[in-house]
């Protein structure tokens, strides 16, 4: 199905009433709610993703697609059947310890969230025992972790090695990031994806959950 190019103008621009005006006008139009959904709000925040990993959009923009997006989400979503509101996957995300930096986290989240996934955030300052628990009683099918400091990053590490103990780290896909984090980090720790921004990893993760 062919994109619908008035509701990515209206995510990308940040146009929450516009978002919503044509998401309403596309579903009456007769277009399947999930057709809005993944053509016209996850394409707009997939130009996000890109516009945002190339300086050509700031914060305050981004967050302000997100809540578009996930307000047309709103409007597309009010006539669907349970079955059809099946989240694309489950994460749970969380600040490591002894890391109380909780912005970039957020965005991820709203981020996620606007596409569609059941988010569920652990908040900062996570101990590995915490993550190990949430793993075992959400059956996520992502594991995030953010920190923000150069310090706080071996607790990555440390989760995944709590995981490892536990017997359930290839229950789940683990992603990583935050400002001292880079890919080449992430390898060495076992981590399975790093993404540097909250847009590139919603575009990550859903060619991800494809893949699960
Ligand atoms: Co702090 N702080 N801070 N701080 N703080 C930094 C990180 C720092 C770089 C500032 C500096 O010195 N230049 C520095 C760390 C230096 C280092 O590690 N070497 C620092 C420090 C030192 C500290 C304290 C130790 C200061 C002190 O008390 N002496 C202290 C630590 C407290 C603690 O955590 N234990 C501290 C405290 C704070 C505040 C509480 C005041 C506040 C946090 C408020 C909050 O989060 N609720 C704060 C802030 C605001 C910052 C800066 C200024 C901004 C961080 C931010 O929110 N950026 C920061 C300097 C900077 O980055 N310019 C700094 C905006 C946010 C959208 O970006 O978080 O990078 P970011 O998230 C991005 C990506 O990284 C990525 O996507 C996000 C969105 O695109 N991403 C992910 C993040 N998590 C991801 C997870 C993913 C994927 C992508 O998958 C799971």
């Amino acid at each position: 199905m062919k994109k619908l190019q008035d509701i990515i103008d209206a995510v990308v621009a940040g146009n929450i009433a516009g978002t919503k005006e044509a998401v309403n006008k596309a579903l009456a139009k007769g277009i399947a709610p999930l057709d809005v959904i993944n053509n016209g709000m996850v394409a707009g925040l997939d130009v996000v993703g890109e516009q945002f990993a190339s300086r050509e959009m700031f914060l305050p923009e981004m967050i302000l697609s997100a809540v578009a997006a996930r307000e047309g989400m709103a409007v597309a979503t009010e006539g669907l059947d349970k079955g059809q509101l099946k989240p694309k996957a489950t994460m749970v995300i969380g600040t490591v310890k002894g890391d109380l930096h909780d912005i970039g986290k957020n965005l991820v989240a709203l981020v996620l969230r606007s596409r569609g996934f059941d988010v569920i955030d652990l908040g900062v300052d996570v101990p590995e025992e915490q993550f190990v628990s949430a793993v075992r009683e959400h059956k996520p099918d992502i594991l995030g972790m953010s920190c923000l400091i150069t310090t706080t990053m071996v607790g990555m590490k440390d989760v995944i090695d709590a995981l490892i103990k536990a017997g359930v780290r290839d229950r789940v896909k683990i992603i990583v990031g935050g400002c001292p984090v880079n890919q080449e980090f992430a390898s060495q720790i076992g981590a399975d994806y790093y993404s540097r921004d909250a847009g590139s990893t919603g575009a990550l993760l859903e060619k991800v959950v494809t893949k699960i």
